[in-house]
Protein backbone atom coordinates (compact mmCIF):
# COMPACT_ATOMS: atom_id res chain seq x y z
CA UNK A 1 0.00 0.00 0.00
CA UNK A 2 1.31 3.49 -0.79
CA UNK A 3 2.39 5.76 2.36
CA UNK A 4 0.41 9.29 2.13
CA UNK A 5 3.43 12.10 2.63
CA UNK A 6 1.98 12.66 6.39
CA UNK A 7 3.32 8.92 6.69
CA UNK A 8 6.15 9.78 5.36
CA UNK A 9 6.90 12.73 7.47
CA UNK A 10 6.04 11.01 10.60
CA UNK A 11 8.30 7.90 9.80
CA UNK A 12 11.34 9.94 9.35
CA UNK A 13 10.30 12.10 12.63
CA UNK A 14 10.76 9.07 13.88
CA UNK A 15 13.60 8.19 12.46
CA UNK A 16 15.05 11.77 14.03
CA UNK A 17 17.42 10.64 16.45
CA UNK A 18 19.23 12.80 19.07
CA UNK A 19 22.68 11.54 17.76
CA UNK A 20 22.15 13.91 15.53
CA UNK A 21 21.89 16.94 17.52
CA UNK A 22 26.05 17.47 17.92
CA UNK A 23 27.79 19.86 20.38
CA UNK A 24 31.65 19.01 19.84
CA UNK A 25 31.50 18.86 15.61
CA UNK A 26 35.40 20.19 14.98
CA UNK A 27 36.48 22.77 12.29
CA UNK A 28 38.00 20.40 10.50
CA UNK A 29 34.91 18.29 10.37
CA UNK A 30 32.57 21.53 9.39
CA UNK A 31 35.83 22.74 6.65
CA UNK A 32 35.06 18.98 5.37
CA UNK A 33 31.06 19.60 4.77
CA UNK A 34 32.11 22.81 2.97
CA UNK A 35 34.21 21.16 0.59
CA UNK A 36 32.51 18.47 -0.22
CA UNK A 37 30.45 17.80 -3.44
CA UNK A 38 27.80 19.90 -3.61
CA UNK A 39 25.19 16.91 -4.32
CA UNK A 40 26.35 15.06 -1.28
CA UNK A 41 25.86 18.13 0.96
CA UNK A 42 22.54 19.22 -0.30
CA UNK A 43 21.41 15.37 0.05
CA UNK A 44 22.56 15.08 3.49
CA UNK A 45 20.84 18.53 4.53
CA UNK A 46 17.65 17.65 2.73
CA UNK A 47 17.57 14.30 4.51
CA UNK A 48 18.32 15.77 8.22
CA UNK A 49 15.64 18.44 7.00
CA UNK A 50 12.44 16.14 6.62
CA UNK A 51 13.45 14.04 9.75
CA UNK A 52 13.15 17.19 11.91
CA UNK A 53 10.51 19.31 9.92
CA UNK A 54 7.66 19.38 7.92
CA UNK A 55 9.04 19.61 4.22
CA UNK A 56 7.80 22.63 2.12
CA UNK A 57 6.91 25.15 5.08
CA UNK A 58 8.74 28.08 5.59
CA UNK A 59 8.32 30.12 8.54
CA UNK A 60 7.67 33.68 7.68
CA UNK A 61 8.78 37.11 10.10
CA UNK A 62 8.44 40.25 9.71
CA UNK A 63 11.30 43.51 10.72
CA UNK A 64 10.29 46.30 11.81
CA UNK A 65 13.36 48.78 13.01
CA UNK A 66 11.74 50.56 16.18
CA UNK A 67 14.98 53.03 17.01
CA UNK A 68 16.60 53.56 13.59
CA UNK A 69 20.52 54.86 12.96
CA UNK A 70 23.21 56.35 15.07
CA UNK A 71 24.42 53.73 16.23
CA UNK A 72 27.84 54.34 18.46
CA UNK A 73 29.31 50.62 17.41
CA UNK A 74 31.39 49.86 14.15
CA UNK A 75 30.14 47.01 12.82
CA UNK A 76 31.59 47.25 9.11
CA UNK A 77 28.91 46.48 7.49
CA UNK A 78 26.06 48.02 9.18
CA UNK A 79 24.14 51.25 7.21
CA UNK A 80 23.19 52.32 11.06
CA UNK A 81 26.44 52.78 12.64
CA UNK A 82 27.62 56.36 13.37
CA UNK A 83 30.97 55.78 12.65
CA UNK A 84 29.71 55.60 8.66
CA UNK A 85 28.46 58.51 6.07
CA UNK A 86 25.60 56.14 4.41
CA UNK A 87 22.70 58.48 4.81
CA UNK A 88 20.32 56.66 7.18
CA UNK A 89 18.17 58.16 8.99
CA UNK A 90 18.31 58.84 12.78
CA UNK A 91 15.05 58.50 14.38
CA UNK A 92 14.05 58.23 18.44
CA UNK A 93 12.67 54.82 19.31
CA UNK A 94 9.25 54.61 17.74
CA UNK A 95 5.72 54.83 20.05
CA UNK A 96 3.61 51.79 21.10
CA UNK A 97 0.76 52.91 18.77
CA UNK A 98 3.01 52.71 15.81
CA UNK A 99 4.70 50.02 16.60
CA UNK A 100 1.90 47.74 16.63
CA UNK A 101 0.07 49.40 13.93
CA UNK A 102 2.95 47.69 11.77
CA UNK A 103 2.53 44.30 14.35
CA UNK A 104 -1.09 44.31 13.08
CA UNK A 105 0.02 45.24 9.11
CA UNK A 106 2.03 42.19 9.63
CA UNK A 107 0.04 39.47 11.02
CA UNK A 108 -2.61 40.34 8.04
CA UNK A 109 -0.03 40.29 5.49
CA UNK A 110 0.44 36.60 6.67
CA UNK A 111 3.42 36.79 9.02
CA UNK A 112 3.59 34.51 12.47
CA UNK A 113 6.19 36.59 13.80
CA UNK A 114 7.49 39.81 14.06
CA UNK A 115 10.59 40.97 15.47
CA UNK A 116 11.90 44.43 16.14
CA UNK A 117 15.39 46.34 15.93
CA UNK A 118 16.96 48.76 17.89
CA UNK A 119 20.17 50.18 16.66
CA UNK A 120 21.28 50.19 20.26
CA UNK A 121 24.71 48.95 21.87
CA UNK A 122 22.75 47.71 24.19
CA UNK A 123 19.51 48.87 25.58
CA UNK A 124 18.94 51.23 28.91
CA UNK A 125 16.45 50.22 31.62
CA UNK A 126 14.35 52.70 30.12
CA UNK A 127 14.20 51.32 26.79
CA UNK A 128 13.31 47.90 28.01
CA UNK A 129 10.48 49.48 29.90
CA UNK A 130 8.96 50.42 26.36
CA UNK A 131 10.16 47.76 24.80
CA UNK A 132 8.59 45.02 27.18
CA UNK A 133 5.63 46.99 26.17
CA UNK A 134 5.80 46.25 22.52
CA UNK A 135 6.34 42.53 23.22
CA UNK A 136 2.88 42.28 25.41
CA UNK A 137 0.74 44.55 22.80
CA UNK A 138 2.58 41.98 20.11
CA UNK A 139 1.62 38.80 22.06
CA UNK A 140 -1.70 40.46 22.16
CA UNK A 141 -2.39 40.04 18.75
CA UNK A 142 -1.27 36.63 18.34
CA UNK A 143 2.03 36.73 16.83
CA UNK A 144 5.36 35.28 18.32
CA UNK A 145 8.05 38.48 19.51
CA UNK A 146 11.18 38.64 18.78
CA UNK A 147 13.47 41.70 19.51
CA UNK A 148 17.15 42.83 18.66
CA UNK A 149 18.58 45.20 21.01
CA UNK A 150 21.79 44.76 21.19
CA UNK A 151 24.02 43.60 24.26
CA UNK A 152 21.93 42.62 27.38
CA UNK A 153 22.80 41.96 30.84
CA UNK A 154 21.30 39.01 33.02
CA UNK A 155 18.34 40.91 34.35
CA UNK A 156 17.80 42.82 31.30
CA UNK A 157 16.90 39.21 29.46
CA UNK A 158 14.82 38.28 32.73
CA UNK A 159 12.75 40.99 31.99
CA UNK A 160 12.49 40.81 28.99
CA UNK A 161 11.61 37.03 29.26
CA UNK A 162 9.18 38.03 32.29
CA UNK A 163 7.33 40.11 29.42
CA UNK A 164 6.45 37.00 27.22
CA UNK A 165 9.57 37.40 24.66
CA UNK A 166 9.61 34.45 22.22
CA UNK A 167 13.00 35.13 20.83
CA UNK A 168 16.09 37.31 21.36
CA UNK A 169 18.37 37.96 17.75
CA UNK A 170 21.88 38.40 18.83
CA UNK A 171 24.39 37.36 16.00
CA UNK A 172 28.11 35.99 16.27
CA UNK A 173 28.31 37.54 12.68
CA UNK A 174 31.31 36.00 11.40
CA UNK A 175 34.73 33.49 13.18
CA UNK A 176 36.03 34.69 16.14
CA UNK A 177 39.02 34.56 14.36
CA UNK A 178 37.63 37.66 11.50
CA UNK A 179 35.61 39.35 14.20
CA UNK A 180 38.00 42.22 14.63
CA UNK A 181 38.26 42.57 11.30
CA UNK A 182 34.40 43.45 11.29
CA UNK A 183 33.71 45.29 14.54
CA UNK A 184 35.98 46.59 17.55
CA UNK A 185 33.41 48.72 19.56
CA UNK A 186 32.44 45.35 21.48
CA UNK A 187 34.36 41.49 21.44
CA UNK A 188 33.15 38.25 20.53
CA UNK A 189 33.21 37.17 24.35
CA UNK A 190 30.20 39.77 24.90
CA UNK A 191 28.36 38.23 22.43
CA UNK A 192 28.61 34.89 23.45
CA UNK A 193 27.77 36.52 27.59
CA UNK A 194 24.60 38.04 26.21
CA UNK A 195 23.87 35.05 24.19
CA UNK A 196 24.12 33.17 27.37
CA UNK A 197 21.78 35.58 29.57
CA UNK A 198 19.19 35.49 26.84
CA UNK A 199 19.28 31.24 26.95
CA UNK A 200 19.25 31.54 30.68
CA UNK A 201 16.50 33.63 31.09
CA UNK A 202 14.82 31.06 29.26
CA UNK A 203 13.97 33.02 25.57
CA UNK A 204 14.79 31.20 22.83
CA UNK A 205 18.08 32.53 20.71
CA UNK A 206 18.22 33.66 17.44
CA UNK A 207 21.77 33.51 16.69
CA UNK A 208 23.55 34.03 13.22
CA UNK A 209 25.55 35.63 10.90
CA UNK A 210 26.87 37.17 7.55
CA UNK A 211 28.61 35.84 4.45
CA UNK A 212 30.23 37.76 2.09
CA UNK A 213 32.17 39.87 4.09
CA UNK A 214 35.51 38.96 2.69
CA UNK A 215 35.90 36.34 5.01
CA UNK A 216 37.73 32.81 4.19
CA UNK A 217 35.44 29.38 4.16
CA UNK A 218 37.51 28.50 7.22
CA UNK A 219 35.72 31.87 8.65
CA UNK A 220 32.58 30.41 7.63
CA UNK A 221 33.05 26.92 8.82
CA UNK A 222 34.23 28.49 11.88
CA UNK A 223 31.01 30.86 12.50
CA UNK A 224 28.92 27.61 11.67
CA UNK A 225 31.36 25.50 14.68
CA UNK A 226 30.99 27.99 17.57
CA UNK A 227 27.16 28.11 17.28
CA UNK A 228 27.16 24.42 17.04
CA UNK A 229 29.29 24.24 20.43
CA UNK A 230 26.82 26.56 22.10
CA UNK A 231 25.47 24.22 25.40
CA UNK A 232 21.83 24.49 23.59
CA UNK A 233 21.87 25.00 19.56
CA UNK A 234 19.87 28.49 18.97
CA UNK A 235 16.64 27.56 18.02
CA UNK A 236 17.29 30.22 14.92
CA UNK A 237 20.16 30.51 12.98
CA UNK A 238 19.48 33.33 10.24
CA UNK A 239 22.30 33.44 7.45
CA UNK A 240 22.57 36.72 5.86
CA UNK A 241 24.15 37.70 2.86
CA UNK A 242 25.62 41.25 3.09
CA UNK A 243 23.76 43.55 1.96
CA UNK A 244 26.52 45.63 0.91
CA UNK A 245 25.77 49.62 1.59
CA UNK A 246 27.33 52.57 0.11
CA UNK A 247 29.51 54.34 2.61
CA UNK A 248 29.87 51.22 4.89
CA UNK A 249 33.66 50.20 4.78
CA UNK A 250 32.60 46.37 3.26
CA UNK A 251 30.50 48.51 0.71
CA UNK A 252 32.85 47.09 -2.08
CA UNK A 253 33.41 43.65 -1.27
CA UNK A 254 32.79 41.46 -4.11
CA UNK A 255 29.14 39.83 -3.80
CA UNK A 256 29.74 35.81 -2.66
CA UNK A 257 28.60 33.20 -4.56
CA UNK A 258 25.25 31.89 -4.70
CA UNK A 259 26.09 28.33 -4.47
CA UNK A 260 28.80 28.93 -1.86
CA UNK A 261 26.17 30.97 0.36
CA UNK A 262 23.84 27.62 -0.18
CA UNK A 263 26.69 25.38 1.08
CA UNK A 264 26.53 27.75 4.25
CA UNK A 265 23.02 26.98 4.69
CA UNK A 266 23.52 23.26 4.19
CA UNK A 267 26.17 23.14 6.60
CA UNK A 268 23.88 24.92 9.20
CA UNK A 269 21.26 22.47 8.55
CA UNK A 270 23.68 19.50 8.77
CA UNK A 271 25.39 20.83 12.09
CA UNK A 272 22.09 22.08 13.59
CA UNK A 273 19.49 19.93 12.29
CA UNK A 274 16.58 20.51 14.87
CA UNK A 275 17.21 24.63 14.58
CA UNK A 276 15.58 27.08 12.22
CA UNK A 277 17.87 28.42 9.72
CA UNK A 278 16.86 31.77 8.04
CA UNK A 279 17.36 32.85 4.77
CA UNK A 280 17.90 36.38 6.12
CA UNK A 281 18.99 39.55 4.58
CA UNK A 282 20.29 39.51 0.78
CA UNK A 283 17.45 38.26 -0.98
CA UNK A 284 16.74 40.71 -2.89
CA UNK A 285 20.15 40.68 -4.22
CA UNK A 286 19.57 36.86 -5.46
CA UNK A 287 18.07 35.35 -7.98
CA UNK A 288 14.62 33.20 -7.13
CA UNK A 289 16.93 30.24 -8.83
CA UNK A 290 19.27 30.79 -5.98
CA UNK A 291 16.56 31.08 -3.58
CA UNK A 292 15.18 27.50 -4.63
CA UNK A 293 18.83 26.35 -4.04
CA UNK A 294 18.64 27.90 -0.30
CA UNK A 295 15.13 26.29 0.14
CA UNK A 296 16.45 22.91 -1.32
CA UNK A 297 19.97 23.23 1.05
CA UNK A 298 17.35 23.52 3.94
CA UNK A 299 16.51 26.86 4.79
CA UNK A 300 13.20 27.32 6.38
CA UNK A 301 12.95 30.46 7.72
CA UNK A 302 12.44 34.25 5.75
CA UNK A 303 12.11 37.82 6.40
CA UNK A 304 8.89 39.16 4.56
CA UNK A 305 7.68 42.58 4.01
CA UNK A 306 9.68 45.17 1.31
CA UNK A 307 12.12 46.50 4.11
CA UNK A 308 14.42 44.50 6.18
CA UNK A 309 15.40 46.80 8.99
CA UNK A 310 16.86 49.80 7.02
CA UNK A 311 17.55 48.12 3.39
CA UNK A 312 15.43 46.62 0.20
CA UNK A 313 13.32 43.13 0.88
CA UNK A 314 11.44 41.42 -1.80
CA UNK A 315 7.91 42.72 -2.41
CA UNK A 316 5.40 40.29 -0.67
CA UNK A 317 3.98 39.26 -4.07
CA UNK A 318 7.05 38.50 -5.33
CA UNK A 319 7.77 36.39 -2.64
CA UNK A 320 3.99 34.80 -3.24
CA UNK A 321 5.32 33.99 -6.48
CA UNK A 322 8.31 32.09 -5.72
CA UNK A 323 6.26 30.28 -2.87
CA UNK A 324 4.25 29.04 -5.28
CA UNK A 325 6.63 28.19 -7.93
CA UNK A 326 8.08 25.99 -5.78
CA UNK A 327 5.11 24.80 -3.39
CA UNK A 328 6.01 26.42 -0.51
CA UNK A 329 3.61 27.73 2.58
CA UNK A 330 4.16 29.13 5.52
CA UNK A 331 3.99 27.60 8.83
CA UNK A 332 2.44 27.98 11.85
CA UNK A 333 3.45 29.95 15.01
CA UNK A 334 5.10 26.98 17.17
CA UNK A 335 5.30 28.40 20.50
N1 LIG B 1 22.05 46.76 17.22
C1 LIG B 1 21.75 45.43 17.53
C2 LIG B 1 22.93 44.52 17.42
O1 LIG B 1 23.74 44.69 16.50
O2 LIG B 1 23.08 43.60 18.21
C3 LIG B 1 20.59 44.87 16.75
C4 LIG B 1 20.38 45.25 15.29
S1 LIG B 1 21.62 44.71 14.13
C5 LIG B 1 21.23 45.63 12.70
C6 LIG B 1 21.19 43.02 13.81
C7 LIG B 1 22.03 42.23 12.84
O3 LIG B 1 21.73 42.61 11.51
C8 LIG B 1 23.54 42.36 12.90
O4 LIG B 1 24.12 41.60 13.93
C9 LIG B 1 23.95 41.80 11.55
O5 LIG B 1 24.19 40.40 11.63
C10 LIG B 1 22.73 42.09 10.66
N2 LIG B 1 23.07 43.09 9.64
C11 LIG B 1 23.23 44.42 9.83
N3 LIG B 1 23.58 45.05 8.69
C12 LIG B 1 23.64 44.08 7.74
C13 LIG B 1 23.97 44.10 6.35
N4 LIG B 1 24.32 45.23 5.74
N5 LIG B 1 23.91 42.94 5.67
C14 LIG B 1 23.57 41.80 6.30
N6 LIG B 1 23.26 41.72 7.61
C15 LIG B 1 23.30 42.84 8.33
C1 LIG C 1 19.36 39.25 11.21
O1 LIG C 1 20.12 38.27 11.32
N1 LIG C 1 19.17 39.93 10.10
C2 LIG C 1 18.23 41.02 10.30
C3 LIG C 1 17.78 40.78 11.76
N2 LIG C 1 18.62 39.72 12.19
C4 LIG C 1 17.65 41.87 12.69
C5 LIG C 1 18.77 42.35 9.99
C6 LIG C 1 19.26 42.50 8.58
C7 LIG C 1 19.64 43.91 8.37
C8 LIG C 1 20.09 44.21 6.99
C9 LIG C 1 20.49 45.62 6.81
C10 LIG C 1 19.40 46.63 7.05
O2 LIG C 1 18.28 46.48 6.51
O3 LIG C 1 19.66 47.62 7.75
FE1 LIG D 1 24.74 49.17 15.80
FE2 LIG D 1 23.67 46.74 15.55
FE3 LIG D 1 24.42 48.17 13.38
FE4 LIG D 1 26.28 47.18 14.97
S1 LIG D 1 24.79 46.00 13.76
S2 LIG D 1 26.24 49.27 14.16
S3 LIG D 1 25.31 47.35 16.97
S4 LIG D 1 22.80 48.67 14.80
Amino acid sequence: MALSSKDVIERTAAQASQADIRHDWTLAEAEDLFSSPFNDLLFRAQTLHRQYFTPNEVQISTLLSIKTGGCPEDCAYCPQSAHYDTGTDKDALMDIDSVLAAAREAKRGGASRFCMGAAWRSPTDRDLDAVCKMVEGVKDLGLESCVTLGMLREEQAKRLSDSGLDYYNHNIDTSEEYYSEIITTRTYEDRLNTLGNVRDAGINVCSGGIVGMGETPKDRAGMLTTLASLPEHPQSVPINMLVAVEGTPLSDVPAIDAIEFARTIAVARIMMPASVVRLSAGRNDMTDEAQALCFAAGANSIFYGDVLLTTDNPEREADMALFDRLGLKPSAPTT
